[in-house]
């Protein structure tokens, strides 16, 4: 067994993007490209020498090997404790827990979310910091920086450590512990919601549920959690066993690539309440019978009634959203009378406004929803939210929602994404569009006022730190909004996504079907942009 100081050159295409480097497998199996990022991770973290790290991954194809390759390369990177899950495992929520609940300096995840796995699939791994959550821009842009100049990595030359049996090991000063990847998560799920409740609710003998763990990593949570801890019946769970395939399937919790869900749904006699979550655990989609809950409405409605959770009864300090997330929050922060925030698409720009205490829930228009008790967005947490507040509160989701529009207004919205079109062409209608914007403000178009039309730029309350060029926004007077924006997690190609958003506040039109209700706007911004003209697409690959 011996050190190996490996000689390197660097690929140019190491810049992490929305939720850190997500490449297609046969780009990480290349030589040396993981540990070229490793290594480069490691120089840019900050003083790594007897620190705690956190290993875990959805138990896609290639995790396994990863985490062998980053072991070896941690101990000669001076760590002095690595935690494992057990074969691998950690869903994104369960990692960034882990890294608080063990105060480690940070953690490695291993998942491309839900990108389709498997030889011919997508692999991705970010890095999380000591607050658990995503590594902030200055962070990854280091990575990539040092990235671009590596010449040589560092590595253990050793057999494979055993990932499959709970308990210690060492490897040379470096101890390694193998824990159960459900456990610590479950007893965080525990001290914040009331379970007594949820489980009365499930076990009163006519509430039904289904969660749909899509074959990838939610199974084993969602098992031990919804039918051992909380009593749902057995089989409440479907599709629970994680694969590393993830069954051929693309666990996305939405519409499109739920199907089944969704038909059982919206059957006659179908269950009263529907979940699923995405392959690394941080997305949800919640549905009632009959019902979809927007994640834009479904952030809204946890901020209404997050007094009725017992780690929330105190209050929220305020809300965050990304910026083409729907305002349906906005309303309800303004009637709480607390902070609301707009950041940047990703999860990584919520952590600072966590971190100061200035935001307790935090949410994006992609399935995402989360609050204070971690730092990622967390799928089955919101699924317990859920839980919790129709336990409370004894009616049915479709009530819940349509009593909050009544009383909120409603935030009518839908997400248009058009994937793998030539990047060239992306570039090319983002480029249009942009030097459209300052000829838009005060311009009438169908009908609606141009109020503000920019590149969003974020700037960062608590560090100072400046964002730009964060997605093309038309805002119209009326609060209507167009928002584009190129994918910052996609493999190939290019994924334009339009946001598309109508504010409607007359008691006599909250029930509507959504496409036929912004049917003017998403015109408009399909001439604005030219989509088909630039794109030659006449559809959406996805409408969520
Ligand atoms: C997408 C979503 C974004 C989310 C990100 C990571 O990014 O739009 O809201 O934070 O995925 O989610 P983009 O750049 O493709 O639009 V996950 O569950 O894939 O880690
Ligand atoms: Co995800």
């Amino acid at each position: 067994m011996s050190i190996s100081n490996i000689t390197t050159q660097p690929f140019n295409d190491q810049r992490p993007g929305t939720s850190g480097l997500r490449k297609r497998v046969r780009v990480f199996q290349q030589k040396h490209y993981l540990e070229n990022f490793v290594q480069a991770m490691f120089d840019a973290i900050g003083d790594t020498q007897n620190q705690t790290l956190v290993i875990g991954g959805d138990g896609r194809f290639y995790n396994e090997t990863a985490i062998q390759t980053i072991v070896k390369m941690a101990v000669v990177n001076g760590f002095k404790r690595l935690i494992i899950g057990q074969n691998g495992l950690l869903s994104t929520p369960a990692a960034s827990c882990v890294i608080r609940k063990y105060q480690a300096f940070g953690g490695v995840i291993l998942s491309a979310s839900h990108n389709p796995a498997g030889q011919d699939g997508d692999f991705g791994i970010k890095f999380n910091i000591r607050n658990g959550g995503p590594a902030p821009e200055s962070i990854t842009e280091a990575i990539f920086q040092l990235s671009q100049k590596i010449t040589s990595y560092r590595i253990f030359d050793c057999d494979d450590i055993s990932l499959s049996e709970i308990g210690t090991q060492h490897l040379q000063d470096m101890q390694i512990d193998i824990i159960d990847p459900v456990a610590d998560y479950a007893e965080l799920m525990a001290d914040i919601f009331d379970f007594p409740a949820i489980r009365a609710l499930l076990c009163n003998g006519r509430f039904q549920m289904r969660f749909d763990a899509m074959h990838a990593i939610t199974g084993p949570y969602a098992k031990e959690i919804l039918e051992k801890r909380l009593g749902a019946e057995i089989g409440t769970v479907i599709n629970g066993i994680p694969q590393a395939d993830f069954a051929g399937g693309h666990p996305d919790p939405n519409l499109t690539y739920a199907p089944e869900l969704v038909a059982e749904l919206f059957a006659e006699n179908g269950p009263d309440f529907g979940a699923a979550s995405d392959g690394d655990g941080d997305r949800n989609m919640i549905l009632g019978h009959g019902i979809f809950v927007t994640p834009s409405d479904s952030l809204a409605i946890l901020a209404a009634n997050a007094e009725l959770i017992p780690a929330y009864q105190e209050g929220l300090k305020g809300i965050a959203r990304s910026m083409p997330t729907s305002q349906a929050a906005d309303r309800v922060a303004k009637a709480l009378n607390i902070q609301m925030h707009e950041t940047p698409t990703g999860w990584k720009f919520f952590g600072n406004l966590l971190d100061a205490n200035m935001a307790t829930l935090c949410g994006e228009e992609s399935f995402g929803t989360g609050s204070n008790h971690i730092r990622e967005k967390d799928g089955l947490w919101a699924v317990l939210f859920w839980l919790n507040i129709l336990a409370v509160r004894q009616q049915s989701v479709s009530e819940i929602v349509r009593q909050h529009w009544q009383k909120y207004g409603r935030n009518y919205y839908t997400r248009h994404d058009y994937e793998e079109i030539p990047t060239d062409k992306a570039n090319q209608l983002i480029d249009r569009l942009q030097k459209q914007l300052p000829q838009l403000a005060g311009q009438e178009l169908n009908g609606y006022k141009v109020d503000y039309a920019d590149n969003f730029s974020y700037h960062d309350p608590v560090d100072n730190s400046i964002s730009e060029n964060q997605g093309i926004r038309i805002g119209f007077t009326d609060g209507c909004r167009i928002i584009f924006r190129l994918s910052g997690t996609g493999t190939q190609g290019a994924t334009l996504r339009v946001y598309i958003e109508a504010i409607e506040d007359n008691p006599d039109q909250l029930f509507e079907d959504t496409q036929t209700r912004l049917k003017d706007l998403i015109d408009l911004a399909n001439g604005l942009a030219g989509i088909q003209s630039i794109t030659g697409r006449a559809a959406p690959t996805v409408i969520t």
